[in-house]
């Protein structure tokens, strides 16, 4: 057992009375609710400046002993753009083809996704969002992480979160495997992609499939 005592700061605490608790509450749904995954994106460029913003958002994100167990590769390159998608395209062939279920591609089916990734190439920016695995210490000795795609989940949601509110879409894209992105990105093998973010404008006119969301009661019990 460790005797170390925690070197403290104070809380800087964010408190507001009942009623604005309530319409900020409120607001941030109506904000959050219009946020869709996106599959057709315009080639517009996107201020970096914005990314990086958002980056330090999700950088933000509780992890597990603090580790911060994450990687974010922004790629803006269009011929890594380019590599990503033929690696992601080859993946996915095989998954629509041999590797899925037919219950996962009934599943897929009202979202109308197949094999062709074209937003790959057209969007500004891929996030390329890796899970460390372990960290490094001195003298390159192993660092364990704790809670790791916990960590790595939560720092997701805040990242897409930001993104919606600095008013970008998003798409969460996961070929399946993903390995060919620590080649293609020079990750080391310490770090384990978890998906593909893509960032960018949506193309003028873009749709959407016509999905619901769950109500209160389907996603939430209170016991009081
Ligand atoms: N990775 C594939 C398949 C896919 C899987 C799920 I679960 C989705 O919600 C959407 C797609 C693809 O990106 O097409």
């Amino acid at each position: 057992m460790s005797n170390r005592k925690p070197v403290t700061v104070p809380l800087s605490p964010i408190r507001f009375p009942e009623q604005e608790m309530l319409s900020r509450a409120v607001d941030f749904q109506r904000e959050v609710s219009l946020r869709r995954s996106v599959r057709d994106f315009s080639n517009e460029a996107v201020p970096r400046e914005v990314i990086e913003h958002c980056l330090l958002s999700a950088g933000s994100a509780p992890s597990g002993a603090n580790r911060q167990p994450w990687h974010f590769c922004v790629v803006g390159d269009p011929s890594l753009k380019h590599e990503i998608r033929l690696g992601a395209e080859a993946e996915e062939r095989e998954f629509y083809r041999r590797r899925a279920p037919d219950d996962w591609l009934e599943a897929l089916a009202p979202l109308g996704t197949d094999a062709s990734k074209p937003f790959l190439e057209t969007a500004p920016f891929l996030i390329v969002i890796f899970a460390e695995k372990y960290g490094l210490g001195q003298g390159g000795s192993r660092v364990k992480n704790y809670y790791v795609p916990e960590s790595v989940g939560i720092a997701t949601g805040v990242l897409i979160t930001a993104l919606h509110h600095a008013g970008l879409a998003t798409l969460t894209h996961t070929p399946s495997p993903m390995k060919f992105l620590n080649r293609i990105l020079g990750r080391p093998e310490r770090e384990k992609p978890t998906m593909i973010l893509v960032v960018g404008y949506p193309a003028a006119g873009a749709r959407v499939p016509d999905i619901s969301r769950k109500s209160l009661e389907e996603i939430a019990s209170f016991l009081e």
